[in-house]
């Protein structure tokens, strides 16, 4: 029988990468996005047509619930949130309600409905914040540093909440940065391969960015999506840190981005302080040998071939006029 799955959030990147590893298994895909976003299913390209999309308001439980028990779904990945961190400092208590509300409201719909749905949150390496060891484990103390992380928390334990006490099958994926060439511009990988791709083709001369010495451990979407849907297959609901286990600096990107156009990143790149984010000493980066052993997942992409599809991606979205030489800051 063909397995439904239900993605909140299909729009966005992981959106794409996971409803393209889903209709390639069989399963029916379908999204619920909000009314008024319903504009960005374009952003699925390809998969637009192969995908059911539902036009659901995701602040109310009751239009949840109805979508839902009208689905009977499967499996349902909860991927909806704004996930730009800086943003969350101007509207905290959207972010909470958009990420702990959606997560609540499908929670419990799925729970009142008595159904054997399996539930994937989407969390993220930002819940440990403040950390005081490296590399991370799902049983790593959580201390998040900003409202985004704060909100991904709460979404958090309330789905143990609902595993523990309701004995849903329901599990958090803790992800680490993953990028594609799916990202949108404001993130730093995007930022910095786009802008390479553009000085490159003489379409601008500058580069200005926040702290060169951030670390991050960067992965592939692709990769990161695949480790969600192993995590619905186990026999066991249980939390999984998912990254690379390596750490790299925005300066090394930055090196690896222009190499991949023949550039000496030097003579572009300069550094701006009011884009350098505060209390950024902390190494965030994954552990991931819990999901190397119960699933089976180990990223298969590198961070220099990472870079280098998004560099050549931009190069030739710029030749065909198809996205804008200059990024957001
Ligand atoms: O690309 P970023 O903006 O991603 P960030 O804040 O780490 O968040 C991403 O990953 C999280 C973990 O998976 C997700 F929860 C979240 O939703 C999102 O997907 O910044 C990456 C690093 C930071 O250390 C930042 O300070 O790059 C540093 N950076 C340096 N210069 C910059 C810049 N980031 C941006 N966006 N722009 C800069 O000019």
């Amino acid at each position: 029988m063909t397995k439904t799955a239900l993605i909140t959030g299909i729009t966005g990147q992981d959106g794409y990468y996971l409803s393209h590893l889903l209709l390639g298994k069989g399963y029916r895909v379908v999204g619920l996005v909000p009314p008024e976003r319903q504009s960005s299913v374009a952003k699925l390209d390809d998969l637009a047509e192969q995908v059911e999309i539902y036009s659901v308001n995701l602040t109310s439980a009751e239009a949840l619930t109805q979508a839902v028990e009208q689905l009977q779904p499967a499996e349902i990945y909860n991927l909806a949130a704004p996930s730009f961190v800086p943003a969350s400092w101007d509207d905290p208590l959207g972010t909470l309600d958009l990420i702990t509300g959606t997560a609540t409201r499908l929670l419990s719909a799925t729970r009142l409905l008595g159904l054997p749905t399996r539930f994937y949150q989407a969390s993220s390496s930002e819940i440990f914040g403040e950390v005081r060891s490296a590399p991370q484990t799902a049983e790593t103390p959580f201390r998040p540093k900003n409202p985004y992380g704060a909100a991904k928390l709460h979404a958090h334990w309330t789905m143990v909440h609902h595993r523990d006490r309701y004995g849903l099958f329901a599990c958090s994926g803790i992800l680490y940065n993953h990028e594609s060439p799916r990202r949108p511009p404001q993130f730093v990988t995007r930022k910095i391969a786009l802008a390479a791709a553009a000085i490159k083709l003489g379409l601008r001369d500058r580069l200005s960015i926040g702290n060169l010495e951030a670390k991050r451990d960067w992965g592939f979407a692709g990769d990161h999506v695949e480790a969600m849907w192993r995590m619905l297959q186990a026999d066991t609901a249980e939390d999984y840190v998912i990254g690379t286990g390596v750490l790299h600096t925005v300066r090394n990107l930055v090196e690896t981005a222009f190499s991949c156009v023949d550039l000496d990143w030097q003579k572009y790149v300069e550094t701006d302080p009011t884009l350098v984010r505060e209390d950024e000493h902390f190494q965030l980066v994954a552990d991931p040998t819990k999901a190397k052993n119960n699933l089976h997942w180990e990223p298969q992409v590198s961070f220099e071939q990472l870079i280098e599809t998004m560099v050549k991606t931009d190069i030739e979205r710029l030749k065909a006029g198809a996205v804008a030489a200059m990024g957001a800051s």
